[in-house]
Formats: structure tokens, sequence, C-alpha cells
């Protein structure tokens, strides 16, 4: 699992990672959930590089694979397997405005050296790391990142890194004021709240 602090960026950051959690419903991203296009390959996994509402960078195609049961995927029936491709999408969003991004993500069992790294504006957020060594189930695990908006849209950019990464309900939620003071970073660790100040 991973948990660290964001560096500071401009922007104003908190980033946690969690074990386990929803997204809400109300969400400004675009087929966060990978739902579209129907995966209806008897594998039930396809290659697509055109994809409602995300771009996929570097001329190549996205994984989507479905789930036979709906506990497969972390919401819905489908997710994305990000290898070394970048999803990215133009959010639209109310400058200075605060949002929470989350996300759900699982190592690809058996595989090592996952991680992604998440931009915000063209800003890094993170690289998240997903080591699949070991599994032989999808472990899906939340994470979500406070951000503010300096211009009515912002790129939203999931980089995959290698190793191989499953993505599911990717969402992006108004917050009603922005979280005071900006400076401080939350991790949740087993369950344990911390909140470490940035220097
Ligand atoms: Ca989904």
């Amino acid at each position: 699992m991973v948990n660290r602090i964001s560096r500071p960026i401009g922007l104003s950051v908190l980033f946690v990672v969690i074990a386990a959690g929803t997204a809400g419903a109300d969400t400004l991203i675009a087929n966060g959930s990978f739902e579209d296009p129907l995966v209806t390959h008897a594998s039930n996994v396809e290659l697509f590089n055109v994809m409602p509402g995300w771009s996929v960078d570097r001329g190549e195609s996205i994984e989507i694979l479905r789930g036979l049961n709906r506990s497969d995927a972390a919401d819905g029936m489908q997710w994305a397997g990000l290898a070394g491709q970048t999803l990215s999408q133009d959010v639209r969003v109310e400058a200075g405005g605060a949002y929470e991004l989350s996300f759900a993500y699982a190592p690809r069992p058996g595989l090592p050296g996952g991680k992604f790294e998440i931009l915000w504006g063209g800003e890094s957020l993170d690289v998240v790391r997903a080591d699949g060594r070991g599994l032989s189930d999808i472990d899906w695990r939340q994470g979500s990142c406070i951000v503010t908006a300096d211009s009515d849209t912002v790129l939203l950019e999931l980089d995959g890194l290698g190793g191989g990464v499953f993505l599911d309900n990717v969402a992006l939620s108004s917050l009603a004021r922005i979280p005071e003071p900006a400076s401080i970073c939350l991790l949740l660790i087993g369950g344990a709240a911390l909140l470490k100040r940035r220097r």
C-alpha cells in the first residue's frame, strides 16, 4: 500500500490512500468507471484506442476488462488496465474551486512494479505504486487527492509508468470550501489518521 505525502507543487493538495472505500456518485469525470465502450469479446478483455471521455496518449490503445461478477470491478462491471499509456481528459471546473479527486486502483495480480503518476494541470500530485507480486486476485484500493483549480478547465492525466495497474471509478467532486490550512497533508495508515505539515 502506498502512503506518502505529495510534494508542494503550488496547488493545494492533500493526498490520501486507504485500503478500501467508495467514491461519490456525483462526479465531473466523464466515463471514470470505464463502462464505455462495452467489452463484448468472449475473453472479457478488449483493447481500444478510442474511449469516451478519455484520450489515450502515445498513440497506444488501452485495455478494458470486464468482470464476470459485479464484485470484480471496483464500480460497475468494467475497469481499465494501464501499462505504459497515459489516460487524460480535460475536466470542466470552476477557477478557485476545491475538489476531491478519488479513484480505485489495484495491482495487476502477479506482476511486479506497477505504478502510475497522477497529474493535475500538468503538475504531479504523486506516483502511486501497486505491486502485484503474490496476488492471485484483484485487490482494489482507494486513493484520493484534494486539489484546487486555477482555471475553468484542468487537464487530468493518469500516466502509466509500467508494471500494470488496474484503474476504476475515477471521480471528481466539488468541495464546499478549500480545506484550511491548505499546507496540511492527511494520511490514513491502517485506520489511523496522521496530520503532517509540509515544509
Ligand atoms: Ca467500472
